[in-house]
């Protein structure tokens, strides 16, 4: 029981105020972005609902505690119970991927990936990655980007399929002898040959990087190629298909494990945020569960119902489809630009990005396409028929992009659609 001594030394400390007497904005700003997520559809693919399990753990007191270092190894005292926590991660993360050594320290993908690039490589060597317009990431080698100051990143594209085009690959990689070659994609929506892209590395003496961001759900589900036991080191967030909390992973073999470590921290990062990875090791108990399949299933059978609408609908799927969660389109054959439909869209209630496509002629603020994936709809407990529905929605707006009456009309039944799909009923 809190003594009135206590209460009144501990009100001169700490402030016990609920946020909502302390600070009405920011718990305003969180009620409005909670009714948000109720009430729209989310169809950015790199997004995605986490437990509230998760929840409770991002907003726990581990939180207050510093912890570098590892396991077991701790440069701070008092860490016996973040070692539990962060040991538990690691050992979920294994057995999901088969993974031999894992760091869930990075904080989130771009992190990850410098990490890895620093681990491995010495500045001014070849990396060979993908294009970022045609599906890349920006920290496989955008010119914005500072690595590109340090490393020299080479890029291949997709062919006019849409798929990798492994014989260019190939020639490149004969042609620039890059020490690491990088697959893995943000906007990409086709399976990926690790074997193959493996084989090329061989040849040329480089290694290998997967980074999975997005795919990693996925793949935990089994409904995508594995590259954990064929690639040298595999990355990814913990945010998007693997519906844990905003934050990055590490994965590699390991003969790499140190050189890893070492780049994560002391190399790059300082204390690890031991509640986020506390929100990643339930995610991963999630993940290791058999109803986490089962929604790997449907969130792939619920982009083959949109791949299959906006097909008929005459819309143009860059790759030529999707065998992913996600679809690139291009929206500039219905006389729209990526950012009018992502704006209309907003007003409907409908959350996309807009997207560079393949060698866009358009600029990256208003490129040709939009991104749109399933991820978030089918934590929601949407399936086919629903998805079916939202097509139709997304078509509806983006043919009346300038009819605000329209589109706020379709705004309604997306807030009624949703409604039948309630996300956190226990945070209203
Ligand atoms: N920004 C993420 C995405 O939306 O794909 C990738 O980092």
């Amino acid at each position: 029981m809190l003594t009135k001594a206590y209460l009144c030394y501990s009100k001169k400390t700490m402030n016990k105020q609920s946020l909502q007497n302390f600070d009405p904005q920011i718990k305003e700003a969180i009620n409005k972005e909670l009714r948000r997520q109720e009430e729209g559809l989310e169809m950015i693919p790199s997004e995605n609902f986490v437990s509230p399990a998760v929840l409770e753990a991002l907003g726990s007191v581990l939180t207050n505690k510093y912890s570098e270092g590892y396991p077991g190894k701790r440069y701070y005292g008092g860490c016996e119970n973040i070692d539990i926590v962060e040991q538990l991660a690691i050992d979920r993360a294994k057995q999901i991927f088969g993974a031999e050594h894992v760091n869930v320290q990075p904080l989130s993908g771009a992190p990850a990936n410098i990490a890895v690039y620093f681990a491995l490589l010495s500045p001014g060597d070849n990396i060979l990655g993908m294009d970022l317009s045609h599906g890349g990431h920006l920290t496989h080698g955008h010119p914005v980007t500072h690595m590109t100051k340090v490393f020299n990143f080479i890029r291949y594209k997709t062919n006019a399929e849409g798929k990798i085009d492994l014989d260019n690959l190939r020639q490149m990689a004969i042609e620039h002898k890059p020490k690491l070659i990088l697959v893995g994609y943000s906007a990409y929506s086709r399976e990926i040959e690790y074997e193959k892209i493996k084989a090329i590395a061989d040849e040329v003496g480089a290694m290998t990087m997967a980074d999975i961001a997005h795919i990693a759900g996925l793949i935990a589900g089994g409904q995508m190629n594995n590259p954990v036991p064929i690639f040298d080191v595999v990355t990814t967030t913990t945010h998007k298909t693997l519906r844990g909390p905003r934050g990055g992973m590490i994965m590699c073999k390991e003969k790499f494990a140190k050189q890893i470590d070492k780049s994560v921290f002391p190399g790059f990062q300082g204390g690890p945020h031991e509640n986020n990875i506390a929100g990643k090791a339930i995610a991963f108990k999630e993940a290791l569960e058999p109803e986490f399949r089962e929604y790997a299933i449907q969130i792939k059978k619920n982009a083959k119902v949109l791949e299959h609408q906006f097909d008929s609908m005459g819309y143009k799927l860059m790759f030529g489809g999707t065998d992913n969660h996600l679809l690139l389109i291009d929206v500039t054959t219905k006389g729209v630009t990526g950012s009018e439909a992502e704006k209309a869209l907003d007003k409907a209630g409908i959350t996309v990005n807009k997207n560079m496509i393949p060698d866009d002629p358009r600029s990256p603020m208003d490129p040709s396409g939009i991104r749109l994936g399933t991820p978030a709809l089918t934590t929601r407990g949407f399936k086919e028929a629903e998805m079916e529905i939202v097509a139709g929605m997304i078509d509806r707006a983006i043919t009346n992009f300038q009819n605000d009456e329209e589109l706020e009309k379709i705004r309604l039944e997306v807030k009624e659609l949703t409604a039948k799909f309630p996300l956190y009923p226990e945070l209203q």
